[in-house]
């Protein structure tokens, strides 16, 4: 067994491996930036060292900190969650020559799948299947007209480089594509420092469904069922549930073996994650993109199939077989993940600061994976998403209940959240009946703020202020039900008291 691991992040994907550490009876060891003194990560680690200033160039970025904190430390692996240096192969490799242990894919799992076009190419010679396309990447506008009468109208023009929805244009129309071929290129020079693009054809009505997979040292792969994270904005994913709503068992079936037959081929190890676009009217899927690390909506696989994913990428790590084999896992019942933001939910602006009061939901089916406590300062650097609410039920239906009702309990004031967008969302018929797909959030949607808030003058949000500070000195104690957003419960709770 390891004796000690280092994890090379932050935020509530520090605390979860923390917690799989503990479990497995292994000391654990936090890196922090300057802005992250009192994060929970620090406390609930082992021992913690710092790396580093607060930008992450400077700190959770930057390799020889990391090296340092793990010298020091004396760890003899690194857990390096998601984002950051999670799909850096040059970190993979450099832990490797000091004979420390990458807990996650070698660094030729990270190559092969970190550049789009090789990837395509790959799963192409793996027999998976890809969009029409280029095959290949379009040097010039002339091979893109080519290509558009080859294939035809829709197409998505991405760069190969690309990420987060960046260096991507859709071309309806053929007198868009000029325009279109030199945005893209130009974004991919922008913002990668490269400008080598591909065209595929556009899959109308397109949900985003992902396989997660896992290998071992020894040849074994299995895959662990689906996820649709098709509740996005701006390319965040915003809800993700497992099993998906619109996939057929038939297709499932399918997804499974082409997505073991996928990771086999490229000799796989670890937790990976191979993303499809699924066409909701054809049921047809199409490979996109492999993530080679764990994901921040991996607990909903988690509450579906009851594997620990981050106990089981240690074990694999440390050279043991799989602890389960694929006639072992089922999809039981259903999961939702809702990602709590630190954002306005009407401009989606984060929204960073103290957090006053703070209650995390609890009860029967919930889990809350969250680093957020009263009295933290969320830091500005980094990432908003503060939380993840994670319901289970029996079925579809329960799940939601469930979810909506552990959003209803969640008390997060000081800073705005993204609450009574999930709280819309799961209103939302789209999202009850299951049909929506990637355009959910653009099209569908209609963000219902509180009545309380409606029509409501500034100088009554003034009177429920002063109500709400003359209480709180009268209670002596910070009671989170004298908030000024509650001032209506308030009057009648006084009797109480
Ligand atoms: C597509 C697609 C439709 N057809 N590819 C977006 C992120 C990246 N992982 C892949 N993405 C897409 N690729 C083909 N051939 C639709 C998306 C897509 C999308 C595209 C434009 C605007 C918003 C989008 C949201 C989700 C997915």
């Amino acid at each position: 067994m390891f004796k000690k691991v280092l994890i090379a992040n932050r935020g509530e994907i520090a605390l979860r491996v923390i917690r799989a550490c503990r479990d497995l009876g292994i000391a654990s060891v936090a890196v922090y930036s300057d802005a992250d003194r009192n994060s929970l990560h620090v406390v609930l680690a082992d021992e913690a060292y710092n790396i580093g200033p607060a930008p992450s160039k400077e700190s959770y970025l930057k390799i020889e900190n990391i090296l340092d904190a793990v010298r020091k430390s004396g760890a003899d692996a690194v857990h390096p969650g998601y984002g950051f240096l999670s799909e850096n192969a040059e970190f993979a490799e450099a832990l490797e020559k000091a004979g420390i242990v990458f807990i996650g894919p070698t660094p030729a799992n990270i190559r092969a799948m970190g550049d789009k076009l090789s990837a395509i190419r790959l799963m192409k010679a793996a027999d998976v299947p890809t969009v029409p396309g280029s095959d290949g990447s379009v040097d010039s506008i002339e091979d893109a007209k080519k290509v558009v009468d080859l294939i035809g109208l829709p197409v998505i023009i991405k760069a190969t480089a690309g990420g987060g929805g960046k260096g991507m244009r859709v071309v309806y129309k053929k007198d868009e594509l000029e325009s279109a071929y030199r945005a893209a290129r130009s974004e991919g020079l922008n913002y990668f420092k490269n400008d080598t693009v591909y065209i595929e054809r556009y899959v109308q009505n397109p949900k985003h469904i992902e396989m997660q997979v896992f290998g071992d040292k020894h040849g074994n792969v299995v895959h662990l069922f689906e996820r649709e994270c098709s509740i996005q904005r701006r390319h965040q994913k915003v809800i993700e549930e497992s099993p998906s709503p619109s996939v057929p068992p038939e297709v499932r079936k399918k997804l499974g073996e082409v997505s073991v037959r996928a990771a086999k081929s490229i000799d796989y190890i670890g937790a990976g994650t191979f993303e499809f676009i699924f066409d909701n009217v054809t049921k047809d899927f199409f490979f996109m993109e492999m993530n080679t690390r764990l994901q921040v909506e991996h607990p909903i696989t988690e509450m579906v199939t009851g594997v620990d994913l981050v106990q089981e990428q240690i074990m694999v790590a440390l050279g043991k077989p799989l602890s389960f084999k694929q006639e072992d896992i089922v999809q039981r019942g259903h999961a939702i993940e809702a990602r709590i933001c630190a954002e306005d939910p009407q401009t989606f602006v984060p929204s960073p600061g103290l957090i006053r009061r703070c209650r995390h939901p609890q009860g029967p089916f919930i889990r809350t994976d969250s680093y957020a406590y009263p009295g933290y300062e969320v830091p500005i650097y980094y990432d908003p998403m503060i939380a993840k609410l994670i319901a289970w039920g029996p079925n579809r239906d329960t799940a939601i209940r469930r979810l909506d009702r552990a959003l209803t309990e969640f008390t997060l004031t000081g800073i705005k959240t993204n609450i009574v967008l999930h709280k819309s969302i799961l209103q939302a018929p789209k999202f009850l009946d299951g049909s929506y797909t990637t355009q959910f959030c653009e099209k569908d949607l209609e963000i219902k703020m509180p009545k309380l808030f409606q029509g409501v003058d500034d100088h009554v949000f003034l009177i429920a202020a002063a109500i709400a500070a003359y209480n709180e000195k009268k209670a002596k104690a910070v009671s989170e039900y004298n908030v000024a957003s509650r001032w209506k419960d308030q009057a009648r709770k006084d009797g109480l008291r």
